[in-house]
């Protein structure tokens, strides 16, 4: 069988504590922990002078290949062009972005870096699979060094319409270099289309008879792969968690009020500070709630080293500080905010007693949070999620509570309803969103984009 290389930024290598908490690790490892295959990327560390030799490891199972970044190519390539440029313009926030030709210039350099490295790592029938917007450039500089075999590429964040990325200087080359993939790969129609729109509205290539995009001797196709989760292994590690120790002292220091809950990397993106507004507007406007619920937000520290993400640490920690000033009482705090990271089957017990889910970015690419609360619930008395229409997980969570994250009053609106909503409605909704579900696990989701990539090579596709 042909080996599947992964390149991501970060390799969850086992034992690495430090990614828990993040959407791609966890989709990841999940769904391709069983078929084995080399893992590359980043090490993690920083060093005064890194090898270009890659670091390796193997779990018996799965090897892994890592290069280890300069403190300057941190700077540049990470928290520079890709954390502080890209992720802010594809999330739609361009008044956040920061961007510098220097750091353009290093996530060129890391990347060709990545890829001399990796090009002396591939056997002949490997098939590679690149994710996210750390390496748009990867398959590019790869096939000038000859390498010919299947590359794809997904996309795990949302994709900007043309119009937002025509504000990055140098955005044709970027748009131009997803072409050198065989497959582009989307978690929603939204952000394929708007891919394939950048691509032909700017000249940079055009469709041809199959529906690929076409540029010169580069032929991409582009197809929507929704992440999903392992549905049953989740609600399994729900049933238990409702007994576990943490989940037996939250409920006792609930003592009987609803549990509100939120679970986040600390990220701009998330629409955290608007969603503590909300709970403050459902406090102020239905006061029969003070007291009686409890809002738990959940919010590992993440990319701690970039500007923006100081500060909105100090406008969260000042907002839930304000909040609880105004509501609290001598034996209730309406917020408690954590910024420690919880343990999975912990946060799945959590999910499970919580009567109302609420997962407000933005704008996010799927929303990993807004599955794992569905698939928590408890079938006979489930809770509610109150789920953006800005995330991708709403083109198929359409039974939750769908809700605007600027509109605070409405969100809070929302939260009510979901408070109040009898059994019956409850379940009802549940029962849509957990056959929808069903229908998108993690393991459908690579298994469908590498039948995808595989089919992009067979002479049937192949031909024009
Ligand atoms: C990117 C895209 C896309 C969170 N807090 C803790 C914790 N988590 C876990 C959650 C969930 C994951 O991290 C977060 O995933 P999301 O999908 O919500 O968000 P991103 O990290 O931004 O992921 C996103 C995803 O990639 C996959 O394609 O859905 O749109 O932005 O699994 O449970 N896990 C633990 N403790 C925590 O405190 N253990």
């Amino acid at each position: 069988m042909a080996r599947l290389v992964i390149v991501s930024n970060r390799v969850a290598i086992p034992g690495d504590r430090a990614l828990k908490a993040g959407g791609l690790a966890v989709a990841l490892k999940e769904a391709l922990g069983p078929s084995g295959g080399l893992w590359f990327g980043w090490s993690g560390d920083i060093v005064a002078k890194p090898s270009d030799e890659p670091t390796r490891a193997s779990d018996g199972r799965m090897e892994y290949a890592t290069l280890d970044l300069s403190a300057e190519e941190h700077e540049t390539y990470y928290a520079g062009f890709s954390n502080a440029t890209l992720w802010p313009l594809f999330h739609y926030r361009l008044g956040l972005i920061d961007f510098r030709r220097a750091q353009l210039k290093g996530y060129l350099a890391v990347n060709a870096r990545y890829a001399r490295a990796l090009a002396g790592l591939i056997r002949p029938d490997d098939t590679i699979w690149v994710h996210d917007y750390h390496f748009i450039p990867l398959a590019e500089m790869l096939r000038r060094l000859g390498v010919r075999n299947p590359i794809g590429f997904f996309l795990h964040i949302p994709f900007p319409a043309p119009e937002v990325l025509s504000a990055l200087p140098g955005y044709e080359q970027l748009a131009h270099a997803l072409l050198a993939y065989d497959l582009v790969g989307f978690q929603t129609e939204i952000d394929r289309h708007a891919f394939e729109r950048c691509v032909i509205e700017h000249g940079q290539g055009s469709l041809d008879a199959r529906g690929r995009l076409v540029s010169g001797e580069r032929r991409a196709t582009t197809g929507v792969f929704p992440v999903g989760i392992d549905v049953d292994e989740f609600a399994a590690w729900a049933k238990k968690g409702e007994t576990a120790r943490e989940t037996r002292q939250l409920t006792e220091s609930l003592t009987g009020r609803k549990l509100v809950i939120g679970v986040d990397r600390l990220d701009y993106s998330k629409g955290i500070p608007k969603r503590l507004e909300a709970f403050e507007s459902l406090l102020s406007t239905w006061s029969e709630h003070r007291r009686k619920v409890t809002f738990l937000q959940v919010t590992p520290i993440s990319r701690g080293e970039v500007a923006q993400y100081k500060s909105l640490r100090k406008e969260l920690e000042a907002l839930a500080g304000r909040i609880n000033g105004k509501y609290a009482e001598f034996d209730w705090n309406p917020i408690r905010y954590l910024n420690k990271p919880v343990a999975r089957p912990t946060l799945a017990g959590f999910y499970r007693h919580a009567r109302v889910g609420l997962v407000t970015p933005l704008r996010d690419g799927m929303n990993l949070v807004a599955k794992e609360y569905v698939a928590a619930q408890d079938p006979e008395n489930p809770g509610v999620l109150v789920l953006s229409h800005l995330a991708g997980a709403a083109q198929e969570l359409d039974a939750a509570l769908l809700v605007n994250p600027f509109d605070p009053e409405g969100v809070a609106e929302a939260i009510h309803k979901g408070l109040v909503m009898p059994t019956d409605e409850r379940r009802d909704r549940w029962r849509r969103m957990r056959t929808v579900l069903g229908h998108t696990t993690q393991r459908d989701w690579s298994r469908r984009f590498l039948a995808a990539l595989a089919d992009t090579r067979t002479p049937a596709h192949a031909a024009a």
